[in-house]
Formats: structure tokens, C-alpha cells, sequence
């Protein structure tokens, strides 16, 4: 596995973990660490034997943003790269064909949460911090804040918390959907490893293929979703996976997947 000088990359069986180690500033995400981010799961989606990846903090933030450092000393040109190198990272952690588990340790402000959210699902410590403070540094989301986050909670929710710069904590996460489940600080990890264990127990094309449909799906009129979903759900029964998982059903056994 590649090595990193901002992130940690480790492999649990045939999970990926990826920490953000940058505990000084809090994780935050300057063109190093976005470059190492697109470098590991670049790794990630090449390689067969991970079936789930977990995406943390190290310390007490997730991530607490863009670096504000190096963005104040940025024109619009340059600005234009960095808002470009983000979305490029978010875009391919979305897309990437394995699901993806943000494992929410601490803070989650601004790019952090703009990350979270490039997940396909948040598991947050009841210590972490959601927000998307930058309206209060005379910026706007530029991670894909505006785009996802109306998503996930809705256009009025998005528009208050955008608009306001407030912190919410887990449980307000959790309330509004933000987050799917909240953990005790010291079981966060243990949690999210139960969810990518048991997502990487079921068939990996078909996870990959439900993620490509609720992705594509999204972004498509109800019309056009629902053939995508027809033609996509016919193809899977040409995998092997298929064959193998419903006929394990019917034999009463467990089912053994070849990813094909
Ligand atoms: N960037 C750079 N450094 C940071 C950041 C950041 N986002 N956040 C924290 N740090 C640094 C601090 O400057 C401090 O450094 P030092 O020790 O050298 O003084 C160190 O991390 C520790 O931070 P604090 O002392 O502030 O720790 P606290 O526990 O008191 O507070 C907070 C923690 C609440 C997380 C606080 O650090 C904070 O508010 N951070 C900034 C949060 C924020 O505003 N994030 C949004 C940034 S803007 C953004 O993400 C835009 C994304 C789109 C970009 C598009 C590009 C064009």
C-alpha cells in the first residue's frame, strides 16, 4: 500500500481505512492532503480485495475545513484550481464503485463536512461538530456544500445552516438525517467497522451497482431513474454473484461471492 505523509492507509481484512492525519491543524485539507486523498482511493478502486472503505480523523477533528492558510493567500485563478481539486476529490470518493463509511470522530466544518458528505454514509461520535461555517470568513461552500447538502436534509435546513454558520452536534445531525448513526466516542471506529463488515458481506457488484444507481438516479427525472434502474437491476443477472446468491437461498447455505 502507498504511503503517505497526511494520511493514514491501513487494511482490515478487506476494509480500507483512510485517517486524515494533519492533528495539528485540525485535519484541514490543504492541496497536499486533497492530492494524497485522490492518490489512496485511487488505490482503493483498484484494488479487488476491498470491499468497504472508512474514512476518519485523527485527534479531535474529522476534518475542520479547507485550510484557511493557504486559501487566504489565493486570487481567483488560483481559487478556481483549489475549488476544482476539491470537487475532483469529492466527485471521485462519490463515485468510487466500493461504498464508503465517514467515520465522524470530531469536527466535520466547512470542506470537512463537505467531505462527510462525498461519503455514502456518516457514522458520527457523539463528540463530533457538523457545520458549514464559511460565510463567517466571507466565502461560500465550495467543496460541494450548496449541492449536497440540500440533498441530504433539505433545501430549508440546507439554506439555515449555510446562511446561519451554525455548529450542530450529533444528535442534531442525526435528527435531521445528516448522519445515519451516532456512537460513544471510544466505540465510533468499532461502529463503523460493523457497518463496512456487513456491507462487505453481501454481494460487492451488487452494492456497487445500487450505489450507481442511487448516484445516477439522483441527478435524473423520475422517468429517465426509473429505466436507468430497469436496465441496471436486468444486468446483474448475468453475474455469477446472482446466480450464487439465489441459489445459496434456495440450498439453505451461506452464499461465497467471486465478485464477477
Ligand atoms: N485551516 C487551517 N488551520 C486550521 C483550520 C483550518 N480550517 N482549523 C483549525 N486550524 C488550525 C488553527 O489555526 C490552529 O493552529 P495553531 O495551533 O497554529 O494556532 C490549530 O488548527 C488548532 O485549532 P484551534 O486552536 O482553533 O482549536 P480549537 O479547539 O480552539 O477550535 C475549531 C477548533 C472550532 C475547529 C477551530 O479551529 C475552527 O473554527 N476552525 C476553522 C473552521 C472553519 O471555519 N472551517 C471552514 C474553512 S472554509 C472551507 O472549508 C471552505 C471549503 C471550500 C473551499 C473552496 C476553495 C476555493
Amino acid at each position: 500500500m502507498a504511503e503517505f505523509e497526511t494520511l493514514k492507509f491501513e487494511r482490515k481484512d478487506n476494509i480500507a481505512i483512510v485517517t486524515v492525519n494533519r492533528p495539528k491543524a485540525m485535519n484541514a485539507l490543504n492541496s497536499q492532503v486533497l492530492d494524497e486523498l485522490r492518490g489512496a482511493f485511487h488505490e482503493i478502486a483498484q484494488d479487488e480485495g476491498i470491499r468497504a472503505v472508512i474514512l476518519t480523523g485523527e485527534g479531535k477533528a474529522f476534518v475542520a475545513g479547507a485550510d484557511i492558510a493557504e486559501m487566504s493567500k489565493l486570487n481567483a485563478v488560483e481559487a478556481r484550481a483549489f475549488a476544482k481539486k476539491g470537487h475532483a476529490v469529492m466527485n471521485f470518493i462519490e463515485n468510487i464503485e466500493k461504498p464508503v463509511i465517514a467515520a465522524v470522530n470530531g469536527f466535520a466544518l466547512g470542506g470537512g463536512c463537505e467531505l462527510a458528505m462525498a461519503c455514502d454514509i456518516r457514522i458520527a461520535s457523539e463528540k463530533a461538530k457538523f457545520g458549514q461555517p464559511e460565510v463567517g470568513l466571507g466565502l461560500i461552500p465550495g467543496f460541494g456544500g450548496n449541492l449536497r447538502l440540500p440533498r441530504l436534509v433539505g433545501d430549508g435546513m440546507a439554506k439555515y445552516l449555510i446562511y446561519s454558520a451554525d455548529m450542530i452536534d450529533a444528535a442534531e445531525a442525526y435528527r435531521i438525517g445528516l448522519v445515519q448513526k451516532v456512537a460513544a466516542p471510544e466505540e465510533l471506529l468499532e461502529a463503523a467497522e460493523k457497518v463496512a463488515s456487513t456491507i462487505a458481506s453481501k454481494a460487492p457488484i451488487a452494492v456497487s451497482l445500487a450505489k450507481n444507481v442511487v448516484n445516477n438516479g439522483n441527478n435524473m427525472d423520475m422517468k429517465s431513474a426509473s429505466a436507468y434502474e430497469v436496465n441496471s437491476f436486468s444486468v446483474i443477472f448475468d453475474s455469477e454473484d446472482m446466480k450464487e446468491g439465489t441459489t445459496a437461498f434456495l440450498e439453505k447455505r451461506a452464499a461465497e461471492w467471486k465478485n464477477k
